[in-house]
C-alpha cells in the first residue's frame, strides 16, 4: 500500500530493481542546513559523487502529497529554492503529505522513507542528538529514536558539538545503535576530526561495515548503525577555534528564546555568519566525504548478498 506513496526516478526505480547500489541523501540539509545557492550545488555534487563511486543517489523528498526517491534536478532546484518547506522529522511525515505540502526529510524521516523504499545506506552531514540543556528542555532528536527503530546504516561525520555529546552517545547506546568511528578511536565532533571522546566502536573498512549491517538483519535486531567519518585533515576547523564559535551561537540561541525545531537551523545559521562561512565550506566537504564512504559500504552490501 505504501507503494502508492512513493514516487521513483527511473534511475533509482532501475538500480533498486537490478540490486545495485543506492545511496538515500536527507533534504533538511538542503533547505535549513545550507543557504542558497550552495545547499543546490553541495546536493548536486554529492549525487555526482556517489555516481562515480559506483553508485546511485536518491535524495528524499516530500511533494504535492507522495513520498520522492530521486529528485530531477528540476525539482531539487524548486526545493531549494522554495519558502516555507516544513521540516519533516518522524511526527510530521503523515501531515506534511495530507496538506501536500513540501517536506524537507530529517534524518529520521530519511530513515523511514529509504526503509520503505528498500534502500539500506544513507548519507548525511551530522545527525540531531541530545541538546546541551535537555534536562531542562528535554530536546532529544527524534533521529536518535529512529536510529534504534528502522534498519538503516547512516553515514554522518558525527555530532556537532552544538550537541551534547556523551549524552547522546548515552541514549545511543540505550536504544541498541552501534556508533561506530571510520578509522580511528576517537568520534569525531562534525567540523573537527575530534571531539575528546573515544567512539564506543570503530571501523576500518567498508567491507565491515557491511558485513556487520547484514549480520544485524540476520540477528533480526531493529534499528540501523551510525558510522561516523572524520571530516578530511584539509578542512577540518579546530576545536580551540570553533568551540567559542559554538557558545556564543548557544547564547544567542537562549537569549532569543529558540525553541524547538528552530533550534539546530538557527546554530547553522548562526555559526556560518561568526565564522564567514568557514563552517560551510567544512560541511560541504565532509558530506562529499560521507557521500563516497555511503558508496562504497552500499557497494560491499549488494555484494556480500
Ligand atoms: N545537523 C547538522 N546538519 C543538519 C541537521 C543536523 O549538522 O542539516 C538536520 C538534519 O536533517 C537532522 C535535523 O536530522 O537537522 C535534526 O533536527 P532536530 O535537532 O530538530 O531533530
Ligand atoms: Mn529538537
Amino acid at each position: 500500500m505504501t507503494d502508492a506513496l512513493l514516487v521513483f526516478t527511473p534511475e533509482v526505480r532501475d538500480a533498486l530493481d537490478a540490486g545495485q547500489p543506492v545511496v538515500a541523501l536527507e533534504s533538511t540539509i538542503i533547505t535549513h542546513g545550507m543557504p542558497f545557492p550552495q545547499n543546490v550545488q553541495t546536493a548536486r555534487e554529492v549525487e555526482a559523487t556517489i555516481r562515480r563511486a559506483g553508485a546511485v543517489p536518491a535524495t528524499i523528498a516530500l511533494m504535492n502529497g507522495m513520498i520522492h526517491i530521486g529528485l530531477s534536478d528540476a525539482e531539487l532546484d524548486e526545493l531549494a529554492q522554495a519558502k516555507d518547506v516544513m521540516k519533516v522529522s518522524r511526527a510530521d511525515m503523515a501531515v506534511c503529505l495530507a496538506l501536500g505540502a513540501y517536506g524537507a526529510t530529517t534524518v529520521a524521516a530519511t530513515m523511514i522513507c529509504a526503509a520503505l523504499a528498500g534502500i539500506e545506506v544513507f548519507a548525511t552531514g551530522g545527525i540531531g542528538g541530545v541538546h546541551r540543556g535537555a534536562e531542562e528542555s528535554f530536546d532529544i532528536s527524534a533521529d536518535l529514536a529512529e536510529l534504534g527503530t528502522t534498519a538503516v546504516t547512516v553515514v554522518a561525520a558525527g555530532a556537532k558539538a552544538i550537541l551534547d555529546l556523551p549524552k547522546t552517545l548515552e541514549v545511543l547506546e540505550t536504544t541498541g545503535v552501534p556508533v561506530m568511528a571510520y578509522g580511528q578511536d576517537a568520534l569525531p565532533a562534525f567540523w573537527s576530526r575530534e571531539s575528546g571522546l573515544m567512539a564506543p566502536l570503530r571501523a576500518d573498512t567498508a567491507a565491515q561495515i557491511a558485513k556487520s549491517h547484514i549480520l544485524r538483519g540476520r540477528l533480526g535486531l531493529a534499528g540501523g548503525q551510525l558510522v561516523t567519518n572524520p571530516i578530511p585533515e584539509a578542512d577540518e576547523i579546530a576545536r580551540d577555534v570553533i568551540i567559542p564559535v559554538i557558545e556564543q551561537a548557544l547564547a544567542e540561541a537562549e537569549a532569543q528564546n529558540i525553541t524547538a525545531k528552530a533550534v539546530t537551523p538557527f546554530l547553522l545559521g548562526r555559526i556560518f555568519e561568526l565564522t564567514e562561512g568557514r563552517s560551510l565550506a567544512a560541511n560541504i566537504a565532509l558530506v562529499l566525504n560521507n557521500a563516497r564512504l555511503a558508496a562504497e559500504i552500499a557497494t560491499q552490501i549488494t555484494a556480500q548478498r
